[in-house]
C-alpha cells in the first residue's frame, strides 16, 4: 500500500478532490501553506493500493493547473534573495510524493 501527498493549489482542490471521490478514491485534505510564497496550499493525502496509483497520480494532474504568481519581497529574504520587485515563479500543477505504507487499521 502506498501513502500519496498531494500538494495542490487551492484553486483546483475542489475539482481534485470531486475527481477522486468520483473514481472511488478516498482522499482526506489538510489545509497547509508553502514555505516560499507562504500562501495557503491544499495538501490531500491519499492511501490506496498499489495499482491505483498511477490512476491516482493522473486524476490529480488532469485537475491541478500551473499558474504564474508573484512573489512579494518578503516572502524571498530567507533565500537570500532581495529584489525591488516581486519575482514571478510558476506554481503547479501539483507537487506529489508516493511513499510506502507499513501497516494500515482502520480500529
Ligand atoms: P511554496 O513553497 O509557496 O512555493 C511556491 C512556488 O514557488 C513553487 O511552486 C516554486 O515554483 C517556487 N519556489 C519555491 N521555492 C523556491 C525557491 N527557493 N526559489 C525560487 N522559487 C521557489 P511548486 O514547485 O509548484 O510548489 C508548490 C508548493 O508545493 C510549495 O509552495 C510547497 O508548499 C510545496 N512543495 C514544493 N516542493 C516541495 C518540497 N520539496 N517539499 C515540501 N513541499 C514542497
Amino acid at each position: 500500500m502506498k501513502l500519496i501527498f498531494a500538494i495542490i493549489n487551492n484553486d483546483d482542490s475542489h475539482s481534485v478532490q470531486s475527481a477522486l471521490t468520483k473514481n472511488g478514491f478516498q482522499a482526506t485534505k489538510l489545509a497547509s501553506s508553502g514555505g516560499f510564497l507562504l500562501s495557503g496550499n491544499t495538501t490531500f493525502m491519499i492511501c490506496s493500493e498499489d495499482e491505483n496509483v498511477d490512476a491516482i497520480l493522473e486524476t490529480i494532474k488532469e485537475h491541478s493547473h500551473k499558474r504564474r504568481q508573484f512573489v512579494p519581497n518578503a516572502a524571498s529574504y530567507g533565500t537570500g534573495t532581495y529584489t525591488d520587485f516581486p519575482v514571478e515563479v510558476m506554481v503547479g500543477g501539483a507537487t506529489v510524493f508516493v511513499t510506502n505504507i507499513e501497516r494500515f487499521e482502520k480500529v
